[in-house]
């Protein structure tokens, strides 16, 4: 066979959702590569998935069902036909579902952000039975419900405007290691003279190549944002035409932002006032001035008032009366997905209804029958997620998942510490090997996914899974016999899809500056400062800080963080060997003044804890760090750690102000020598 190239998309939970170009050599996918053609992308892909047909290839890839053969999470199984295996599920299912079908739970995220692998089959079939609903609350809902308060929906900037801004704030993000092809446009305004702000409690490798950084203290964005309105209102720095136009709850705003002078608000995000006085006239001076936000900032419990007041920011300065100004946390909500239509909600039974927050997926394996939470969990369904690694508070979430009455599958490109706790193990394929459709949060652009390759071994799409357990339990519908690629065709409103296979990717036609007369997608067109279910939003500080909580933070002085680390996306990666070598072993850095104080020194093993739990890692030293906070680079698989776990065996289950999300960067700890 000649080689052929296969237009694919990066299928990972990344903002940059790019087109990828796959050069198939007999039936073998030789080479990735980033389209050229696709504006966001331009050619270029990360590290990660440059390298992905070393994951996609790599030996151990799951390839047959496999069928637990030890105690639970002995990680013991035993090979079995896909026929036995689906049979057992498909009864299992049934027998749980005629008696309660909410103790069935899926538990799914973004391993795979397609719209057909993702929720689609899935969702039907899980609505059809009658399970209980998940709230797929652990990334992005805190900031997404926030930025839909104040905006109307997941809009802001186009990304690629941000190349003719003067000033960009990179506000709880690292870019260079989460948000790639951004950076690519910030550094081209850069060159242009553009000044770039970093605010992180981490010097990340972005902040170091930014002008400015402010290392402010975890979870202190919103005293951040109204100090700096009020800066912008005693110097009248005010775009008033803007306010009065486009805007509602402006007093109520005013006089919240008022009570924060800078002096108030450097006490308590541990800067000096001067900073922001200075950052304060930088943003109301400079123009265009954009705001890169990220869903950094929003893992704590005011992440949701936080998210509100910066969007108020490009609001109160008119900024959003230039193309390249503004703010972008999230472009998901330009795209025509058709949800309902994907999703069927309309095919749930009536009756009784449960909604299980993934946040919280410790407490609910755990819960018994009760009257306020209704069945146990009996079953649980997992794909595109690796909660045992990736969920808060680990020692809640694994003896959940070790209970010996609870019914786990686990669909899975590799063996995770997740599928370790499986019943069954259903070897799934990877973005080479299905078809898909994707939209993007970072962009605005729709993409194909052709599959480039024949499945490996047995591996199945998670479409054919849910299809053929429909059909098992009797599903008649004509949604389940729908084939992928007509699930596709049907997943946007509007766009040739015909010219989206052709090309591997359409543009949605945004306008340039979309806010610059107003036209916010709220019920007026007036982005809301005080609407009336939230009220005006305020400084809601952690719930576990010095500030907040001073008798825990005397047992635990430490403000912990767990960011993503450059070369994993998630969990995902952890396990190609090229990629682990670059990030070495799971540490914890620490400043040298923390380190000092307990005479802990460089490369140590230490045991980072509280009462939830305790996490042993290496310590460097280092001043990415900044005094008081402790930074834990992840998510490590824990089967890679030194005792088993990662730092999510510290991290708790509170939830968000807003959106009811998880909050991993609201964590005191103490850190000793192991
Ligand atoms: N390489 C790589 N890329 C990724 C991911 C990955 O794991 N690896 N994850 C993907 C996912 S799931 C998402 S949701 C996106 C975005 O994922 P995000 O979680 O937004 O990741 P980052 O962009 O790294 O931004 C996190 C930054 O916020 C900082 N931060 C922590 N707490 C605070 C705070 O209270 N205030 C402020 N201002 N900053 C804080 C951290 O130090 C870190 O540098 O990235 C995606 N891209
Ligand atoms: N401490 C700490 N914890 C965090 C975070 C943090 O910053 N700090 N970040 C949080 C965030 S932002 C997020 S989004 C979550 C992410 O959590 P998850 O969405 O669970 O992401 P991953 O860890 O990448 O796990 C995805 C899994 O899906 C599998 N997968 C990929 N494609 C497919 C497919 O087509 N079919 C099937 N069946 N499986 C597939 C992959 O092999 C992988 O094991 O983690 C959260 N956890
Ligand atoms: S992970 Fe992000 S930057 Fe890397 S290829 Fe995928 S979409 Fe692009
Ligand atoms: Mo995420």
């Amino acid at each position: 066979m000649n080689p052929r190239t296969v237009h694919c998309a990066c299928p990972h939970d990344c903002p940059d959702t790019c087109a990828i170009r796959v050069t198939v050599e007999d039936g073998v996918a030789a080479r990735v590569q980033g389209d050229p053609d696709h504006p966001p992308t331009n050619g270029a892909l990360c590290t990660k998935v440059a390298r992905y047909t070393e994951r996609v290839y790599h030996p151990e890839r799951l390839l047959h069902p496999l069928k637990r053969s030890g105690p639970k999470g002995s990680g013991r199984f035993e090979r079995v036909g896909w026929n036995e295996a689906l049979a057992d599920i498909a009864a299992r299912l049934q027998s749980i579902a005629s008696r309660d079908p909410r103790a069935i739970l899926p538990y799914s995220y973004a391993g795979t952000m397609g719209l057909v692998q993702g929720e689609s089959i899935a969702a039907r079939f899980f609505h059809r039975i009658g399970a209980s609903l998940l709230d797929r609350t652990i990334c992005a809902n805190a900031g997404g419900t926030a930025l839909a308060a104040t905006y109307g929906k997941k809009v802001g900037m186009l990304a690629e405007n941000f190349r003719d801004s003067r000033l960009i704030l990179i506000w709880g993000s690292n870019s260079i290691a989460s948000n790639l092809h951004f950076w690519t446009i910030a550094q081209a305004a850069k060159r242009a003279g553009a000044k770039l702000v970093c605010i992180d409690p981490r010097r990340t490798e972005t902040a170091e190549k930014c002008h400015e950084h402010l290392a402010l203290l975890p979870g202190t964005d919103g005293a951040l944002a109204l100090a700096l309105m009020h800066e912008l209102i005693e110097n009248d720095w005010l775009d008033h035409d803007y306010l009065e136009r486009h805007t509602d709850g402006w007093p109520e705003l005013r006089a919240e932002a008022l009570a924060w002078d800078p002096a108030r608000a450097a006490a308590v995000c541990g800067l000096e006032a001067d900073q922001i006085r200075s950052l304060a006239r930088d943003y109301a001076t400079i123009r265009p001035a954009a705001i890169r936000l990220n869903y950094g900032m929003q893992r704590v419990r005011g992440g949701g008032s936080a998210v509100r007041l910066v969007a108020a920011l490009p609001c109160l300065t008119g900024a959003w009366r230039d193309p390249a100004g503004g703010l972008l946390l999230s472009a998901g909500g330009w795209a025509p997905v058709r949800r309902a239509a994907l999703e069927r909600p309309d095919l749930l039974p009536t009756g009784p209804r449960r909604v299980i927050n993934m946040s919280t997926i410790g407490d609910a394996l755990t819960a018994p029958s009760s009257a306020d939470f209704g069945p146990a969990v009996e079953a649980v369904i997992v794909y595109n997620s690796n909660p045992i690694a990736v969920a808060p508070d680990s020692g809640k979430v694994v003896a959940g998942f070790a209970r010996e009455d609870l019914f786990t599958v686990v669909l899975e490109q590799f063996q995770t510490d997740t599928a370790d706790f499986a019943d069954y193990v259903l070897p799934a394929t990877t973005q080479l090997e299905h078809f898909d459709v994707h939209s993007s949060y970072g962009h605005h652009y729709l993409l194909v996914n052709e599959p480039a390759i024949a499945p490996l071994g047995e591996a199945r799409p998670n479409t054919a899974v849910f299809r053929d357990l429909a059909a098992r339990l009797g599903f008649t519908e004509p949604c389940f016999a729908e084939t992928d690629e007509e699930i596709g065709a049907s997943a946007f409103e509007g766009i040739d899809f015909a010219e989206l296979r052709r090309v591997g990717w359409v543009r949605i036609p945004v306008p340039a500056a979309p806010f610059s007369d107003g036209g916010f997608p709220t019920p007026n067109g007036r982005a809301q400062f005080a609407p009336a279910d939230l009220g005006v939003a305020t400084y809601v500080p952690p719930y576990e800080s010095r500030q907040s909580a001073p008798e825990l933070a005397a047992r635990y002085p430490l403000a912990m963080i767990s960011p993503p680390a450059r070369h994993f996306l998630n969990s995902s990666f952890v396990n190609v060997t090229s990629l682990r070598s670059i990030e070495g072993e799971p540490l914890i850095e620490m400043h040298p003044s923390d380190a000092a104080a307990r005479g802990l020194s460089d490369g140590v093993v230490v045991r980072a804890y509280n009462d939830r739990g305790e996490y042993r890692c290496r310590l460097a030293v280092t001043d990415r760090a900044r005094p008081g906070v402790v930074v834990g680079l992840g998510v490590w698989w824990r089967k890679f750690g030194v005792a088993g776990t990662n730092a999510n065996e510290v991290t708790g289950q509170a939830l968000t102000d807003i959106g009811r999300g998880a909050t991993f960067y609201d964590c005191l700890v103490e850190v000793a020598a192991a």
